[in-house]
């Protein structure tokens, strides 16, 4: 008994503190949940992806090859946010990617492999050198993105990946919450040079500075986001 409850008490507390994103908000429209969204594999667990190189990666989608039920049209230069369940309870940063679904497939069919994302959004802490760093995402229900102006038109998969760095002091200890949204970008001006596209898995390197991260001590004075730089329109 001894060991047991303070186990099953640290196990419940764990559980509780991941975090999945079921929903999409979008023109004032809240999806049910999975309806935009893919259906992820911790649907349950709300557990993280904690191999860079796994499948999982891309969309960390339960049954791959099953698109969601629907897509969601957003303009160009509107926001997107998913809904985040049931909040973001661990330190690190947010990014967006796109992928634009090449032609013969949709949102719904295409599966995000290769080199075919770019960022679109990434944020880093403020307090660094102090010993109370604060991430932008920090206790958030919600997470969102602004589409920007300059993708052409189209369909796209929207992919959200937050990356929690509490026990990424050693290799294969960050975890990485990911979900794909299925979106119909409308009024792009099609102008972006979205430079070098990265593929999931791929793009990040368990050892890449910003996933092999000591976030505690000795206390941080910079972060290096992975992954390529965030396109300019
Ligand atoms: C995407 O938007 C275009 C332009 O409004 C529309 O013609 C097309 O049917 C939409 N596709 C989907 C899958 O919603
Ligand atoms: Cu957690």
């Amino acid at each position: 008994m001894k060991l047991t409850i303070p186990l099953a008490l640290l196990t419940a507390a764990g559980a509780q503190a991941h975090y999945t994103f079921p929903k999409s908000i979008a023109n004032g429209v809240t999806s049910n949940e999975w309806e935009t969204i893919r259906l992820a594999e911790n649907q349950y667990s709300h557990g993280p992806v904690q191999d860079v190189t796994s499948a999982a990666m891309t969309c960390y989608e339960k049954v791959p090859g099953t698109g969601a039920a629907k897509t969601v049209s957003v303009a160009a230069g509107s926001t997107f946010a998913f809904s985040v369940d049931t909040s973001i309870s661990h330190p690190g940063p947010l990014h967006f990617y796109l992928a634009k679904v090449p032609s013969g497939k949709t949102a719904a069919t295409f599966d995000g492999k290769g080199a075919v994302w770019f960022k679109i959004y990434q944020d880093g802490p403020s307090g660094l050198g102090t010993s109370t760093i604060t991430w932008p995402s920090a206790g958030k229900s919600q997470v969102e993105v602004t589409i920007p102006k300059c993708v052409a038109s189209g369909e796209y998969l929207l992919r959200v990946e937050h990356i929690a760095l509490h026990s990424a002091g050693s290799v294969g200890g960050a975890q990485l919450y990911i979900s794909c949204a299925q979106i119909n970008v409308t009024g792009g001006t099609g102008t972006l040079n979205t430079g070098a596209l990265v593929s999931f898995p791929g793009a990040y390197k368990a050892t890449d500075p910003g996933i092999l991260f000591q976030l505690y001590w000795p206390t941080p004075t910079s972060y290096v986001n992975p992954g390529p730089a965030v396109v300019k329109c």
